[in-house]
């Protein structure tokens, strides 16, 4: 099967179906759009006007979270817990996880207010994911599964933001959260799933948005 992910660099959806297509060696192509100034053709073949959408031979896959299902039923190494209430506690916890991008981009382009307003939510949100995470490395415990590779996108955003400003989102108060959170970014294909450079992108981009977070960075 001839597999083609149309992607936009700094789209942390896109990052989550890479993060999987590397963690079970898939082949596949890899076509970068502009999601806001999208070409015909993916107009034409994409039902929401969203990256990631992949291309599987003649069909057209779209959502990211079915985009990683779909590269994990297609491998032979199952990235889900075999337990089914295990594993259906880890897709609820997927889902939940994609809220935080609404805080995030809250975070990088709201005014202190919405900014204040948006760190108060993550937070809470964080600390039921804290409350919930295994001891052990992973989510799960030893393995990596889809669950660290959906929250791999946070956390290398949330450590960008730390990075550029003075821990403005620091995890320390999670002790969980801060190992898992180390854990995941160490791993190849959660570090290969980005472009060379794509954090001085963010940093560009959060400078641009002039949102609270602007005024909190630190020259490089
Ligand atoms: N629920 C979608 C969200 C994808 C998404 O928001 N993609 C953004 C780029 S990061 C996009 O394509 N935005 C263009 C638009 O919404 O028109 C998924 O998980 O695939």
């Amino acid at each position: 099967m001839k597999l083609e992910l149309i992607s936009f660099k700094l789209c942390p959806f896109v990052q989550r179906a890479i993060i999987i297509l590397k963690k079970q060696n898939i082949d596949y192509d890899i076509t970068f759009i502009n999601p806001m100034d999208p070409p015909d053709w993916f107009k034409e073949i994409s039902p929401t006007g969203q990256v990631p959408l992949l291309k599987a031979d003649d069909e057209v896959i779209f959502e990211s979270s079915v985009i990683s299902e779909f590269a994990n039923d297609i491998s032979k190494n199952d990235l889900h817990p075999n337990d089914p209430i295990q594993k259906a506690k880890n897709r609820a916890w997927i889902q939940f996880s994609s809220s935080l991008f609404d805080e995030l981009f809250n975070l990088v382009t709201g005014d202190k207010d919405t900014y204040t307003k948006a760190k108060k939510s993550l937070f809470e949100k964080l600390a039921k994911v804290e409350s919930v995470k295994d001891k052990g490395v992973f989510f799960n415990g030893a393995d990596f599964a889809m669950i660290d590779a959906a929250f791999a996108p946070i956390f290398m955003r949330l450590s960008w933001i730390n990075e550029f400003t003075d821990n403005a989102l620091s995890l320390s108060e999670f002790s969980n959260l801060s190992a898992w959170s180390e854990a995941i970014l160490a791993i190849d294909a959660v570090k290969d799933s980005v472009s060379e450079g794509i954090d001085d992108v963010y940093y560009s981009n959060i400078e641009a948005r002039e949102g609270y977070l602007s005024t909190l960075l630190v020259d490089e």
